[in-house]
């Protein structure tokens, strides 16, 4: 008996404006209507300028002490921020950590992240109504915390999706696995979208997936799939139009794998000099989503050097001023470190936190002895 195929498929690939300038207008302006108009691409453009200078001050920042750690998100701007750009001001994101251009574009003021690195958890106590998840540092944990907003948005028939973002590395976790499985059996309006840079830390993607693509992975779960041009803002608004219809309308979930680069170290703990070739880096620093997208708008005649520079000097003035927020803020009262974690206070915490600043944590005040100083100390707490 001759065989049979059980399965076939073919995962496209998506660019719309290359790294040599080239637009394809059937898929960027179908019917004459770009998919981004001319205002919304200046927008987006000037936003990438504020990220880029963001990137750039918070590194100094770290290397001068005035910082725990920081990512740079260089070279991946255009994936959050085509993202965020093509949902509504409802839908969720859902973070990891190299996304500042999509959250800052929903709304989140600049020095949330830098208290986050800071390690002042107010960075992490996103503004009510923002639809935004805290940053997630252990990787792939909020991907299942994106299913499960976007199943519950679906239970309350709301029409709002979930979109989270991980990388490459992270599709080798169970979490990515369990989640992808869940939302696709049970048909929630999820949007993984993987920035797959090259590399998860010192780990190039070829080892990390020995499948040509990381958007197969999605395929094997029974969702749609589709690969883009990470660096290519178009191309990433296409592939984020089209999954947001599918999950409003059908209540599916989509895989989008974004084909980009970090320019930078993994984090400022990193020297990626130590593992990566030089040539790949110059590679892609010509691959630069910002370079691409400015050459695009100087040839449309809707930039210029007079408009960078203002763009740059603007950049620079929110950045400064973000930096002064974070670093004024003030101190945290003790006591914080239990307010946030639940609505109500469990017995044993409230009897932890009213006797922190005494010599016998845990142990009820009434159970202590009376001496003053502990009094004094416990009525500051
Ligand atoms: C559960 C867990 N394991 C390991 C780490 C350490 N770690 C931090 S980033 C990282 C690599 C992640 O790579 P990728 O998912 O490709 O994301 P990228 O940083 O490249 O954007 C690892 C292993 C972690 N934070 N959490
Ligand atoms: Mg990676």
């Amino acid at each position: 008996m001759p065989l049979k195929k059980a399965f076939t498929t073919t995962i496209d690939n998506v660019s719309i404006l290359d790294e040599h300038g080239s637009f394809d207008a059937k898929l960027g302006a179908p019917g004459g209507k770009p998919i981004i108009p001319d205002d919304d691409l200046v927008k987006l453009y000037e936003h990438m300028c504020l990220c880029r200078k963001y990137d750039e001050v918070a590194f100094k920042l770290q290397r001068s002490g005035r910082m725990g750690t920081y990512p740079e998100n260089r070279g991946q701007e255009a994936t959050s921020l085509g993202a965020a750009y093509a949902l509504n001001g409802d839908d969720w994101l859902v973070p990891c950590y190299r996304e500042n251009a999509g959250l800052f574009w929903r709304g989140l003021p600049l020095e949330f992240v830098l208290l986050h690195w800071m390690g002042d958890e107010r960075g992490n106590a996103i503004p009510e109504g923002m639809c935004i998840t805290p940053l997630a540092i252990p990787i792939g944990t909020q991907m299942l915390h994106a299913t499960g907003l976007a199943w519950a948005s679906k239970y309350r028939n709301e029409k709002r999706l979930a979109c989270t973002f991980f990388g490459d590395g992270a599709t080798s976790e169970g979490d990515f696995h369990e989640a992808a499985n869940f939302a696709a059996n049970l048909d929630i309006p999820v949007i993984f979208f993987c920035q797959n840079n090259g590399w998860a830390i010192s780990v190039p993607t070829k080892i990390q997936c020995s499948a040509p693509t990381i958007a197969q992975r999605g395929i094997a779960y029974g969702m749609d799939s589709i690969q883009c041009d990470g660096n290519d803002i178009f191309a990433v608004v296409y592939c984020m139009k089209e999954a947001a219809k599918r999950a409003r309308e059908n209540n599916r979930p989509t895989f989008i794998e974004a084909v980009t680069y970090r320019l930078g170290d993994h984090t400022t703990a990193d020297d990626a000099r130590r593992y990566r070739d030089a040539k790949e880096v110059e590679k892609w620093n010509n691959r630069d989503p910002m370079i691409r997208l400015r050459n695009y708008l100087v040839q449309r005649k809707l930039w210029d050097d007079a408009k960078q520079e203002a763009a740059v000097a603007r950049a620079k003035e929110a950045v400064t001023a973000a930096v002064k927020r974070a670093e004024e803020i003030a101190s945290p009262k003790t006591a914080d470190i239990f307010n946030s974690m639940y609505a109500e206070l469990p017995d044993d915490l409230v009897i932890q936190r009213e006797t922190m600043m005494t010599h016998s944590l845990g142990q009820h005040p009434e159970e202590l002895p009376p001496t003053s100083t502990q009094q004094r100390t416990h009525q500051q707490a």
